[in-house]
């Protein structure tokens, strides 16, 4: 597929218009990081995801595009093709940030749709097919586990109730967060789960690793996303006393979580580096100094991007820790089950054209971070545009991508809906 670029499509990408929405965006939420970098804290569902919510509205409706909420809270910016009724090319990716997060992961996917559909409409393409930009409820999963609801429930990979209940560290449940969410938006146009079905979806999104730096490559061809699988197990023993109750009668809580972290080190141990296994929270109980904890929490991501080695790995978590553990009794559950994704090779080949046609070189590359492209991938052709990040850096803020890279992402992001619209 040739792709030829208008030129006035690559120069109405206005990489300051987006750098300065960004900049805008990051002031919800700010924080600064420990080397003193600006990062950003907004959580799913929480009065700031509503404000920038509100402000990415504004600046669609003022474009013209019409906007539109699920009753997952996913939030779709609607630009109109000349074939009413065409199934529509999706782009888009999430708002939400992890607690200690960066300026650009998820946010900058949903601003480059906008902004390359800003660009489409100032530079007179008039598209066939429909052109929606979709901001996705909790991918990130921080607030409540596990990321990626907006998409799943979207995709009917899972139903809208799955997580009713799942509660955050404040003990809020899914379901009263949403029903907040969806009062508050209630001004909004609604529109049923999985409406308008893509034609096609494409996510810009930056790397979050290492290799385009690396490689010194302006874009990122995706050609697909590992398997992810998270666990939450709990490890109940008996509180005592640290100074008069004996070691070998303690039933604590903490021995046993050591035990079976050590067992399942040396389960996902990965000379070659290429499994990803992670606790990422532990919670200790009652967490005295001088009283024998008698619950630990964990949680569990393992990752890999083939398929057996995911389900072999991951089905022997449970018996490696009932085996590990000696004292304490075990409860163990499957909060998030991601089988790894390939993506389309007529998103990846139209992606690949536009950079080729805009004098930028690629590289094709996998996902190593999961994203909602992942679960959007059984409802239509699937794929996703990388930009670097500096140093790989990510869900930390020191994240960054140059303004200029950013722009040629956007411009490529343009140049593929364009392409995709016309199909
Ligand atoms: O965890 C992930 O891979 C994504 O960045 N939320
Ligand atoms: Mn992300
Ligand atoms: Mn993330």
């Amino acid at each position: 597929m040739s792709t030829s670029v208008a030129p006035n499509l690559v120069y109405a990408v206005s990489e300051q218009r987006q750098w300065d929405r960004l900049m805008e965006l990051a002031q919800i939420g700010a924080i600064t990081g420990a080397d003193g970098s600006p990062g950003v804290n907004r959580a799913c569902l929480t009065p700031g995801d509503r404000q920038a919510r509100r402000l990415m509205i504004r600046w669609a409706t003022d474009l013209g595009l019409t906007v539109s909420v699920d009753e997952l809270g996913n939030l779709f910016l609607r630009h109109e093709g000349t074939e009413a009724g065409a199934a529509p090319v999706l782009t888009g990716s999430h708002m939400d940030t992890q607690p200690n997060g960066g300026r650009f992961d998820g946010i900058w996917g949903v601003v480059a749709g906008l902004e390359a559909v800003q660009a489409i409409r100032e530079a007179g393409i008039a598209t066939t097919r429909p052109i929606e930009v979709v901001a996705w409820t909790n991918e990130e999963g921080g607030r409540f586990a596990p990321g990626c609801m907006g998409s799943m429930a979207w995709a009917h990979h899972s139903p809208p109730n799955t997580w009713d209940g799942v509660t955050d560290p404040d003990g809020v449940t899914f379901r009263a967060a949403l029903d907040e969410h969806l009062r508050e938006e209630a001004d909004l146009p609604r529109r049923d789960l999985g409406a308008h079905r893509p034609f096609a979806y494409v996510e810009a999104h930056i790397e979050q690793g290492p290799v385009l730096e690396t490689e010194a490559k302006d874009i990122g061809v995706v050609t697909g996303i590992q398997g992810s699988r998270w666990f939450v197990v709990e490890i109940r023993g008996e509180t005592a006393h640290a100074g008069t109750s004996p070691v070998s009668l303690r039933r604590d809580a903490v021995q046993d979580f050591i035990r079976a972290a050590t067992a399942l080190n040396a389960l996902m141990s990965d000379p070659n580096d290429v499994l990803r296994f992670t606790i990422g929270r532990v919670e200790v109980l009652p967490g005295s100094s001088n009283t024998v904890a008698d619950v630990v929490r964990f949680t569990i991501d393992f990752r890999h991007p083939d398929k057996e080695m995911l389900l072999t790995n991951g089905d022997a978590i449970e018996n490696t820790i009932r085996t590990a553990v000696k004292n304490c009794d075990v409860t163990i559950s499957e909060r998030f089950h991601a089988l790894p994704a390939a993506f389309d090779p007529l998103v990846m080949d139209a992606v690949e054209d536009a950079a080729r046609s805009q004098g930028l070189s690629s590289a094709r590359i996998p996902s190593g971070a999961f994203h909602d492209a992942q679960f959007v991938v059984p409802i239509c052709p699937t794929g996703m545009i990388f930009v670097p990040s500096r140093k790989g850096i990510s869900h930390n803020p020191a994240e960054y991508t140059e303004a200029s890279q950013l722009a040629n992402g956007a411009r490529v992001l343009a140049a593929t809906l364009v392409t995709l619209a016309g199909r």
